[in-house]
């Protein structure tokens, strides 16, 4: 039974389902028709649904059911993994709070009903970034593949085909600001792509003082949410209204945050989301946040600075960007410091 939301579902207009089809399959003037819907959406909304995307779904379905996998691990073994200096591992339910984020009165008044698995893509344990300790470059901090038997695989499996996907998008954002196509290739080379896999334990009732992620705007470049299984994703409207994102079987749904608003001179978004306490039923996501290398300098594109809209950011490093945004974000308690 579908649990009954009192919310309204966002229309075409207020959240735009784009075909990403013709493009991914190399149609000629694919591009610049992609640019143009893209550019649409993050300034008008900020989220839009792809679709006709050509990700493998099986990859998808076998992350979430990984997902479940781990969570149901004993809270023993999963604590083993609680999430370090490098924002990888495992935050445990009640320690993540979108304090400093929020957008409205919502946000820490309850913890997040959540829990969740912070990883990144994979790196050698002998990569110079990994030996000299640096911050937000360790290793990835997985269970035992005895007490979770092809659990890395499924994930690293989806990191890997996500990747992608965001590397073959790059050309489309860089069309949308008016830049060269291969304007962000350079900003990719080492990117601090961040797999959050949560789980919302089901709650009894919906609550208007706790949700499942509270309001919050993202920090990065853009992020990808392939449908999960349950509604609970909302965004706000300029006029304040809380808005269901439309479903859609196999969608991924994508969104910009507060680098790419940076790095744009603010034309494109960072637009206020939250997710409601799942009801009744768990919910898993799979939250893919594809962002540039952590050494890269940011300065908004010259397509974006105008004399009738100067350039209102000075150049910022990346990694100087997160480890702000991180340290404003939660952390009533430390170990659950998490950015959204
Ligand atoms: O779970 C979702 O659908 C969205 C989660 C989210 O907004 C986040 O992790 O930043
Ligand atoms: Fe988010």
């Amino acid at each position: 039974m579908t649990e009954h939301r009192p919310f309204r579902v966002a229309q075409h207009d207020e959240f735009p389902i784009l075909d990403v089809g013709p493009y991914l399959a190399g149609e000629e003037s694919a591009l610049e028709d992609l640019a143009t819907r893209v550019r649409d959406a993050f300034e008008r909304v900020g989220f839009m649904m792809w679709v006709n995307h050509d990700l493998d779904w099986d990859v998808i379905d076998n992350a979430f059911a990984g997902s479940q996998q781990f969570h149901d691990l004993p809270r023993e073994e999963k604590l083993k993994l609680e999430v370090n200096e490098h924002q990888l591992g495992f935050v445990p339910m009640g320690t993540s709070l979108n304090k400093g984020h929020s957008v409205d009165g919502t946000a820490g008044l309850k913890p997040n009903a959540m829990e969740n698995l912070t990883y990144h893509g994979e790196r050698a344990p002998d990569d110079p970034k990994v030996l000299s300790g640096e911050r937000f470059r360790g290793l990835n901090q997985w269970p035992d593949a005895a007490a979770a038997p092809g659990f890395r695989e499924s994930q690293v499996a989806y990191h890997t085909m996500m990747s992608d996907l965001g590397y073959r998008i790059l050309p489309v954002i860089a069309r949308a600001l008016e830049m060269p196509a291969d304007y962000f290739d350079d900003y990719f080379k080492d990117p601090s792509i961040v797999v959050r896999m949560v789980k919302y334990p089901a709650v009894g009732e919906m609550r208007d003082d706790q949700f499942g992620s509270a309001s919050h705007t993202d920090a990065g470049f853009i992020t990808m949410l392939p449908q999960s299984n349950q509604p609970g994703l909302q965004i706000k409207t300029d006029a304040g209204e809380w808005l269901d994102h439309p479903p859609m079987d196999r969608g991924v749904i994508v969104n910009s945050g507060n680098m790419l608003k940076r790095w744009s001179n603010d034309r494109f978004r960072a637009s206020p989301h939250r997710v409601t306490a799942s009801v009744g039923k768990d919910r898993y996501s799979l939250a893919f946040f594809f962002n540039p290398d952590l050494d890269d300098v940011i300065v908004p594109v010259e397509s974006c600075c105008t004399a009738a809209n100067p350039c209102k950011y000075e150049p910022l490093r990346y990694g100087d960007f997160y480890a702000d945004y991180i340290a404003r974000a939660y952390s009533h308690k430390k170990a659950g410091a998490q950015a959204a």
